[in-house]
């Protein structure tokens, strides 16, 4: 018996180390692996796209696939040829059920700036390192102007092969203009966010994995030493590092020369920096999973980690994802979200579509379903969590409609109301005191115009007895030193 099992193992390690299998991409799963060995799998630079309990699925080549049989771990192949897979889901495509390509995703974002001129501004944001336009969509009211608005940003393809993190971003921009008119909702959303949308970082390396039929992951630098590609998600410069990504050309996860040597990342970097986002997903497959920063080690402190593990909770309500810190699937360095967070304090998500890179055409529907309104949580939410964050947010704060400043004061007094971090409750509280401040003003220049809507609108929202207070001290205040100006039946509505 032990005799059968063991010549088995050498024909399955012979097998994959022929020459036929040498280059063949593999999806396999290693099973009996400890937490340890599979980080330390990671921290290897090998490609992991999924991890479940003591087994890791990586992508190998055949001479990878015997030396784990050697070892003695278990070793199941899910997919023998990846290739040969991408040809098969290409086969299950239809005229009207195709994931975008490079061109059909530019045919489509110029039919809708033409359809809707008045609602979004499609930009080129920087260029690809074969010269492609990487492509951002904003969606706003008065979209040609930035305005002091809650931004949010959505962005696909940082990893080629992963063709349905284009279709969430691009099918949540088409429910956003589609509805505007007609879906109240939306339209709050689209009038009060400036909602930004990048399908694809990595056009080069997309339409590599399309039309060379390729498990292609990164995008398509020539690193001079026959190698090429640089993982994108590992070029980012917050932590930019070793762990979990190669210094060599040849693996698949790659980190580039430097930090943001790369056109994709860099221009994700300027962009982000230019619109100082509040909140942000990047989309990947596989795993359904919703990840929180910090990824580039074990434990590291998230200061706001209360506020990403509110929402992610959220979000998975919606799509049935685990939510969990990157670091916990696996620590890698100089990942997106890792710099969106640790340098510019966007509330930065990565979601991990799916249970395999690719399904087949006829699945969009089913995971753009399953995303689409989480997509249209996170945005609502960068105008109220998003606010939370000390840094640069005066000018939205102060531009905040009153039913926007009300959500805040709600979402920001549920969820640290009972916090007994007093360093988290003080943050939370500085805050909370801008926007109640902001919703008192609104108030205030209501009462002064005769009216005592915005009034009731407060103190139907029990959370806002803060801005309630302010109101009052500022009307009582002024009543007393020049009377006249607010009438005083309203006056008297505040003294009750
Ligand atoms: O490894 C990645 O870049 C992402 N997974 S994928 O299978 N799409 O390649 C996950 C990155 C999560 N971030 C960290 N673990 N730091
Ligand atoms: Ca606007
Ligand atoms: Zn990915």
């Amino acid at each position: 018996m032990r005799r059968k099992v063991f010549s088995i193992v050498c024909g399955i390690s012979l097998f994959f180390a022929s020459a036929a299998m040498a280059n063949t991409k593999s999806l396999v799963r290693v099973s009996n692996l400890k937490p340890s060995q599979i980080s330390q799998l990671a921290a290897e630079g090998y490609d992991i796209p999924s991890v479940g309990r003591g087994y890791a699925e990586m992508v190998l080549e055949g001479p990878q696939i015997s030396a784990f049989v050697k070892k003695g771990h278990t070793v199941k192949v899910l997919v023998r040829d990846l290739d040969e897979y991408v040809k098969n889901v290409k086969k299950t495509q239809t005229k009207n059920n195709a994931y975008y390509t490079y061109d059909t995703m530019v045919k489509r974002l110029n039919e809708w700036k033409e359809k809707f001129a008045g609602i979004c501004r499609l930009e080129s944001i920087g260029k690809s390192h074969e010269g492609r336009d990487i492509w951002a969509l904003k969606i706003s009211d008065n979209p040609e102007i930035n305005e002091p608005e809650p931004a949010a940003l959505l962005m696909g393809a940082h990893h080629a092969r992963e063709w349905p993190s284009v279709e969430v971003p691009m099918a949540t921009a088409r429910q956003l203009l589609e509805e505007y008119e007609g879906n109240e909702e939306i339209k709050r959303l689209v009038d009060n966010r400036e909602i930004w949308i990048v399908p694809m970082v990595n056009p080069d390396g997309v339409t590599y994995s399309m039309e060379k039929s390729r498990m292609w992951r990164k995008n398509r630098r020539n690193n001079g030493n026959g190698t090429y590609g640089v993982d994108l998600n590992r070029n980012y410069g917050y932590q930019w590092g070793n762990v979990g990504a190669s210094n060599s050309g040849s693996s698949d996860t790659y980190h580039g020369t430097g930090p943001f040597s790369e056109p994709e990342s860099s221009t994700m970097r300027d962009f982000c920096i230019r619109e100082k986002f509040q909140a942000s997903i990047s989309f990947h497959t596989y795993s359904e999973l919703i990840l929180y920063p910090f990824g580039y080690g074990y434990n590291i402190p998230n200061p706001d980690s209360k506020i990403f593990v509110k929402m992610a909770s959220e979000m998975a309500k919606f799509n049935g994802y685990d939510p969990k810190n990157s670091a916990e699937l696996y620590p890698a360095m100089g990942d997106s979200d890792d710099y969106f967070y640790g340098e510019l304090k966007m509330l930065s998500f990565t979601f991990e579509l799916c249970t395999t890179f690719i399904p087949n055409a006829s699945q969009i529907a089913t995971f753009n379903g399953l995303n689409v309104p989480a997509c249209l949580y996170l945005i609502d939410k960068a105008g109220t969590y998003g606010l939370v964050n000390p840094d640069g947010r005066e000018e939205i704060v102060n531009a905040l409609d009153l039913p926007g400043s009300l959500r805040a004061i709600a979402d920001i007094v549920n969820l640290f109301g009972n916090e007994n971090n007093i360093g988290m409750r003080n943050e939370a509280l500085k805050q909370l005191e801008k926007v109640s401040q902001r919703a008192a003003s609104l108030v205030v220049e209501d009462m002064k115009n005769g009216n005592s809507a915005a009034l009731e609108a407060v103190k139907n929202v029990p959370q806002a007895s803060l801005a309630m207070s302010f109101a009052r001290n500022r009307v009582l205040f002024e009543d007393a030193h020049r009377s006249g100006s607010i009438r005083p039946e309203l006056v008297q509505m505040l003294k009750k």
